[in-house]
């Protein structure tokens, strides 16, 4: 008896709460939350399904919608020699992008919120137990997202979150199919262009298709062209010479790590522009190009990279560029601190290709 005296008294004490008048309505229609002075509609960094940047969400592989620009995620991860984990970096660049948007202090645009007409697709629907099919799937999903038109008729173009760096080469083959031969400006610690035969290709055929080899497979099927650089490069290579003359054969001049200390960030957007001179451009960022210090959560770390700040400095600097296409690759966010150090670069990263990528279609 005394028991439920006191579940009375309790009850008695409970605090009043009054809803506000919107609470009070229903059902609620559009009309009523226009009255209401409160506003649950626009949203938040916080609301809604995580997308990259909050972007609108579409089925890109079964719609007759346009787009402008296409973010599309590629959870693939067993192409890699070292850690494993890619797979989940396009939901963590996902997550590092929550808070992405306002008017830059760099270039006074807010490039999520003007002319183009950019969507998250999601990611690729890619098997986990079959690299060879998954790699097709990949390649498919690439011909899909990028044979939709743009509002005003043109190609829609694709920033790819990786995924590990084997998933470039599905997006450099859709890109050659409307554009033809790219020179790619690829930020990397180490050079991707290995012989299958020398990573990989010993075990099976499909081995040789690899996050050390997709530049290699790239060169042999007629993607890129010959003014193709890499920058940011400290790995060691596997043939004290043999690799470096395949490198050079693939297309590819080198800006090490450690040009930096020499030329500045400036003498690197200058080597990088002299050497892709007119040619269409497609950017490829492989997250181990940052020092483990910023940007820990990758599978094969480096030290002495970049900062995150003189990477971004040096994306920035290729403003007017005709980028055709992107990526950001190699993140594994199981390895990230608890600050998002790695997904926090990783988006601002993604961010910055799109504003490459939109300053080309302006001019
Ligand atoms: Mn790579």
């Amino acid at each position: 008896m005394l028991k439920y005296a006191l579940f009375f008294f309790s009850l008695s004490l409970a605090r009043e709460i009054t809803f506000p008048p919107i609470l009070a309505q229903s059902p609620l229609s559009p009309a009523v939350l226009s009255d209401t002075p409160i506003d649950i509609v626009t949203g938040s960094q916080f609301s809604g399904l995580t997308t990259f940047a909050r972007l609108p969400y579409l089925n890109c592989f079964n719609t007759n919608e346009s787009y402008d620009v296409a973010f599309l995620g590629a959870p693939f991860d067993t192409g890699v020699t070292a850690r494993p984990g890619a797979r989940y970096g396009p939901t963590g660049i996902r997550l590092g992008s929550r808070r992405l948007g306002g008017y830059s202090v760099y270039t006074g645009e807010d490039v999520l919120d003007s002319w183009a007409q950019i969507v998250d697709c999601g990611d690729a629907p890619l098997t986990v137990l079959d690299n060879t099919i998954a790699l097709k799937q990949l390649d498919l999903a690439h011909k899909v997202v990028s044979s939709r038109s743009t509002p005003s008729g043109g190609v829609p173009r694709i920033i790819t979150l990786g995924g590990d760096h084997t998933t470039t080469l599905s997006a450099l083959r859709s890109t050659y199919q409307h554009w033809g031969e790219v020179s790619v400006i690829h930020f990397d610690s180490h050079i991707d262009t290995w012989d299958p035969n020398v990573l990989g290709g010993g075990v099976s055929h499909y081995a040789g298709i690899n996050h050390g080899t997709f530049l290699h497979i790239a060169h042999e099927e007629g993607l890129i062209t010959n003014s193709s650089i890499h920058v940011g490069i400290r790995a060691p290579v596997l043939r004290p010479k043999g690799d470096l003359r395949n490198d050079l054969r693939c297309g590819f001049e080198i800006v090490t790590a450690r040009d930096i200390d020499r030329i500045g960030v400036t003498g690197i957007v200058d080597r990088i522009k002299q050497r892709v001179g007119d040619s269409k451009v497609y950017i490829s960022v492989d997250i181990d190009v940052l020092d483990p210090a910023y940007a820990p959560a990758t599978g094969t770390s480096e030290p002495g990279g970049y900062t995150s700040r003189e990477l971004l400095s040096i994306l920035d600097g290729l403003h007017g560029m005709p980028v055709i296409g992107g990526d950001v690759v190699e993140v594994s966010p199981i390895y990230d601190t608890a600050g998002e150090t790695t997904t926090l670069a990783a988006a601002q990263v993604a961010h910055s290709i799109l504003t490459l990528i939109m300053g080309s279609q302006e001019t």
